[in-house]
């Protein structure tokens, strides 16, 4: 079977004193991969950063939006372009902020010949967190239960960014259905492809706190993760 390309899209707001390095270790990281970065015009120069990439690498692709529109719609743009490329066969999806780490990338795309979606779980060996203070991962561990009892996914991390897609999941999932705006579009996408029977599975790794920078959560974000799960469960969303 030939090399699988893939396509690495990174969602950036204020992202600047990550971007450029984390490119680097990306591409290095596999070789024969592209990275689509979706910046939502952060006032920091974040997208400056990656256009001067981009010049002059083609394997650095840039896209870019008016305003913080949110991380989910910032993936759904990033998938529609990945598809339009050509030979893409798998897209993956990370944080800019060294959380997840390019290292891992190899992994992902091995796990591509067992699986149709392959999650990066942090609570695969008990839970595989660094730096994180007690309360941040406390309610984190939360999250991540709440979503998975009330939803049923068979996912031990079901909030998790770090996730890879097979072309072929992305093309069946009805992308412009997809309602969540925010991070519980990480719940949703990983909802979708399991009630189209899909395959869906975890690789352990190790979760980093954020190299440099500022969250970009918000208390809306929250309360829209909250009201997603059940909206999935009761089944209220266009197929
Ligand atoms: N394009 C775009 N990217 C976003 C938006 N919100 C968050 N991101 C990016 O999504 C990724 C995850 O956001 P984070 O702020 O790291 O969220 P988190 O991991 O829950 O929180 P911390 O790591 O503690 O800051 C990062 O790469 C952000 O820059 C958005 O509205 N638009
Ligand atoms: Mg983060």
């Amino acid at each position: 079977m030939p090399a699988r390309r893939p396509v690495v899209i990174i969602p950036t707001y204020n992202e600047a004193d990550n971007i450029g390095k984390l490119i680097e270790e990306v591409l290095r990281a596999l070789g024969n991969g592209r990275v689509l970065i979706v910046d939502d015009n952060s006032p920091d120069g974040t997208s400056d950063i990656v256009g001067k990439i981009a010049e002059k690498n083609p394997d650095v692709l840039l896209a870019k939006r008016p305003g913080k529109l949110g991380l989910g719609t910032a993936y759904i743009h990033g998938f529609k372009k990945a598809l339009a490329l050509p030979d893409v066969d798998c897209v993956i999806g990370m944080d800019a902020d060294f959380s997840h780490s390019p290292q891992y990338l190899p992994d992902f795309v091995k796990a591509l010949d067992e699986f149709d979606v392959v999650v990066g779980s942090r609570y695969l060996n008990g839970i595989s967190v660094v730096n994180w203070p007690i309360r941040r991962l406390f309610i984190s561990f939360f999250a991540n239960n709440y979503a998975r009892f009330i939803t049923g996914l068979p996912v031990r991390d079901c909030t998790s960014g770090f996730c890879c897609y097979k072309r072929e999941v992305l093309e069946r999932i009805n992308l412009d259905a997809v309602r969540a705006r925010g991070y519980s579009f990480l719940v949703e996408m990983k909802y979708r492809a399991h009630e189209l029977g899909f395959r869906i599975g975890e690789i352990p790794i190790i979760f980093f706190e954020r190299r440099s920078g500022q969250t970009k959560m918000s208390k809306l974000d929250i309360l829209e993760a909250i009201f997603t799960v059940w909206r999935l469960r009761l089944g209220f969303y266009k197929k």
